[in-house]
C-alpha cells in the first residue's frame, strides 16, 4: 500500500516537473518575442525597416524602444505611397476619417512625423523622438487608409 502511494506520488511529480518545463518554454517564446529586439544604430536610433506594397504596410518589428527611432521606408509598388507615424487613439485603429474624400483628417489627429511621397522602387527615412504608446502606420494617399494601408506598433519604455 504505501508502496503504491509513492509510486503515484513520483508519477505526479515527474507530470507535473514535465508541464513546469514546457510551460516554461512556452513564456520564454511568447516573452521573447515581445522584447524589443531593435539595435541602436550609430546615431543611437533604433531602426525600424518598413516595407509598402500592394496596399499593405509591413514592419519588420511591431515593438521598438521608446527614443530616437528611424523608420527606413522601402517602396516596393508600382505607386506612389507614403508613410505616416500617428498616435493611435484607441486601443484599435479608430482614426478620424473622412469618407467624402477617402482621407484620414490630418487636422484632428496627433502626427510626429511622416516620409512622404515614395516613389516605387524607392525609399525615404524620418527619424522621429517616440515617447511610449501605441502609434498607427499608415498611408493617407486617396483611399490607401482604407483599401488596408495601416498597421499598429508600440513603442515600450526603454530600460537602459
Ligand atoms: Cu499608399
Amino acid at each position: 500500500m504505501k508502496r503504491i502511494l509513492r509510486v503515484a506520488v513520483l508519477v505526479s511529480l515527474l507530470s507535473f516537473s514535465v508541464m513546469a518545463v514546457s510551460g516554461c518554454a512556452t513564456s520564454r517564446a511568447a516573452a521573447g518575442s515581445l522584447q524589443p529586439l531593435r539595435q541602436a544604430t550609430v546615431d543611437g536610433a533604433a531602426q525600424v525597416n518598413v516595407v509598402v506594397k500592394s496596399y499593405v504596410i509591413t514592419p519588420d518589428t511591431l515593438v521598438v524602444p521608446a527614443g530616437k527611432v528611424t523608420f527606413h521606408v522601402s517602396n516596393r509598388d508600382v505607386i506612389v505611397h507614403e508613410m505616416l507615424v500617428v498616435h493611435a487613439q484607441t486601443k484599435s485603429f479608430g482614426l478620424p476619417y473622412d469618407f467624402s474624400i477617402s482621407r484620414v483628417i490630418e487636422d484632428q489627429i496627433q502626427k510626429p512625423g511622416e516620409v512622404p511621397d515614395i516613389q516605387p522602387n524607392s525609399s525615404g527615412d524620418v527619424t522621429l523622438d517616440l515617447p511610449a504608446g501605441r502609434y498607427v502606420l499608415l498611408c493617407n494617399l486617396v483611399g490607401h487608409y482604407q483599401a488596408g494601408m495601416h498597421t499598429l506598433i508600440d513603442v515600450v519604455p526603454n530600460v537602459q
